[in-house]
């Protein structure tokens, strides 16, 4: 990854995302300096992007959210990370409950996440909630701005994902306003949908989300569906624009705005490293054997519980495989990982009880004294020991109804260091597009979901170490470093040239 910072070289990159790098919390534990500990969300983006940001020495500004965040931020919500390492600025914005209520919970969550994934019956628009997430990204702009101005050399301002629709345009605004410069682009993790879709946004709201989303100067998608989607929408509802859309390029108020897919991926060596511990492929032959034991298919999946993810959809594929197949009894177990997730909202609330629900009703069904059909991890599960279940999979299931990208799919590639692992894959996934060598499913068709699980169960060993092999090779090549440096080397391509290389 060294070679990432060639393209900001005479750049100081700000970045804007909703989650932190850094989180302080309370904790009783005996190590915690005053009862507060450090905490490092999972996740690839954090990292791939903190080398970068400590190479680079930017700022990353996110939502500081709780008093252990207050307390060891200075007055103006800023701070040096890592602890052990101070080499770039932390700048928190605090928001309060209502904030919260309204941008993400609200309009973030309840409007924009179903529509982007075109599951209209979770929509729900509220006046107030699109009123608090375009006050909300006004904030948030307000701080990449002051970032801006304190920023040694030109700046990248890099905006993350659907929590941030109208920051771009804010912010452009507020440096035009001060006379300063910046490239400013975002990635949006999310499927983006088709016009009419978006056309269920009341006419302000869907105003705010173009418009300023064309307030970047690049955006980028997993996929060339979603740009071409997001153009579309341009095309059908801000009137005054002119596109070329073979150049991936809108003309807006003078400027151009350029789009692109860039499909977002894993640290694949880590992943890979992971499972090939000795002490993970203890811990896989500990689960086969104890869950796929006399030959028994082990498979596995793993996803926060959102409705997207099409856990009810996996569950009654399963139902119907042991229904219609008797010989599959006892001779398939399913390994469901599944962690609660934005359980404040009621829809999420009561999707994690029919999960629970129909998992106890197929296991009341189906179990026999020496075996338990689903077996449900109702956590969530550190990399190691979720790197040791994928290696133990036999095949790995992935459901989604809509997914941006889905990067469990990639996990298991990296994982399944022992090469007999199928991939069963959603085509309504980002992934499934760059994916070549899973068996494909429509989680609509319950009946093709019974057949594609049937497939990967009866397929000879031949054939998916064949498989698995090609997606292995494939996926080594495409990681999140090289994900990276594509846009990187995107914006250092669009961006006017930087005055000079900054001291580091
Ligand atoms: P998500 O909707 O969160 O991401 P996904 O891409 O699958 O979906 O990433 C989930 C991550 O959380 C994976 O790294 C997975 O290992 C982890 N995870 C899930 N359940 C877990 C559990 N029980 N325990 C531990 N870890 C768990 C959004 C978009 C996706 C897009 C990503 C990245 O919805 O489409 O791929 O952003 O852009």
């Amino acid at each position: 990854p060294q070679d990432l910072e060639r393209y900001l070289a005479g750049r100081t990159l700000i970045l804007l995302s909703n989650r932190e790098p850094y989180e302080h919390v309370r904790s009783e534990d005996a190590s915690a300096e005053d009862g507060i500990a450090l905490r490092r969300p999972p996740g690839g983006l954090v990292s791939a992007l903190d080398p970068t940001m400590q190479r680079t020495r930017g700022t990353w500004v996110a939502w500081g959210s709780g008093s252990a965040d207050r307390e060891t931020a200075g007055e103006d919500g800023r701070l040096m990370v890592p602890p052990e390492c101070p080499s770039y600025t932390l700048r928190r914005v605090w928001l309060d409950d209502a904030d919260v209520e309204g941008y993400y919970l609200g309009f973030a969550n309840s409007a924009l996440w179903p529509l982007c994934h075109l599951l209209l019956q979770h929509y729900e628009t509220r006046a107030e909630h699109w009123a608090r997430y375009h006050a909300v990204n006004a904030r948030f702009a307000d701080a990449v701005a002051e970032e801006v101005a304190r920023a040694p050399g030109d700046a990248v301002v890099w905006i993350q994902d659907y929590h941030f629709a109208a920051a771009p345009a804010m912010v452009r605004e507020r440096l035009a306003a001060t006379g300063q410069k910046a490239f400013i682009h975002q990635f949006w993790h999310i499927p983006f949908p088709p016009p009419d879709i978006l056309r269920l946004l009341p006419t302000e709201a869907q105003q705010g989300v173009l418009r300023g989303m064309l307030g970047n100067d690049l955006l980028e998608f997993h996929t060339e569906r979603y740009a071409m989607n997001f153009m579309d929408c341009v095309a059908a509802l801000v009137p005054d624009v002119q596109m070329r859309r073979e150049h991936r390029r809108i003309h807006f108020e003078g400027r151009e705005v350029h789009v692109g897919a860039f499909p977002i991926s894993i640290d694949v060596a880590r992943y890979e490293g992971l499972a090939r511990r000795a002490e993970a492929a203890r811990r896989a032959e500990q689960l086969r054997v104890r869950y796929g034991a006399n030959g028994a298919t082990l498979g596995v999946s793993v996803d926060r519980i959102d409705y997207t993810k099409g856990i009810p959809e996996r569950l009654r594929a399963l139902d119907q495989l042991f229904e219609e197949a008797p010989e599959m009894r006892e001779c398939l177990t399913f390994l469901v990982v599944a962690t609660p997730s934005r359980s404040e909202l009621a829809s999420y609330k009561a999707l994690e009880d029919e999960v629970l629900a129909s998992v106890a009703a197929i296991n009341a069904r189906w179990s026999t004294p020496e075996w338990t059909p689903i077996v449900l991890f109702h956590e969530n599960i550190g990399a190691e020991e979720l790197a040791a279940i994928y290696r133990a999979g036999d095949l790995c299931l992935v459901s989604s109804l809509q997914d941006g990208m889905n990067l469990v799919a990639k996990e298991f590639v990296a994982c399944n260091v022992d090469e007999q692992g199928v991939l069963v894959l959603s085509r309504l996934t980002g992934a499934a597009e760059e994916i070549e060598g899973a068996v494909l499913i429509n989680p609509f068709n319950v009946d093709g979901v019974v057949a594609g699980l049937r497939e990967a169960i009866a397929m000879p060993q031949a054939q998916r170490r064949a498989r698995m092999r090609a997606m292995r090779a494939r996926l080594r090549r495409a990681t999140i470093f090289d994900w990276l440096a594509s846009i990187l080397a995107r914006v250092d391509e669009l961006a006017p040239p930087a005055a000079e290389p900054l001291p580091r």
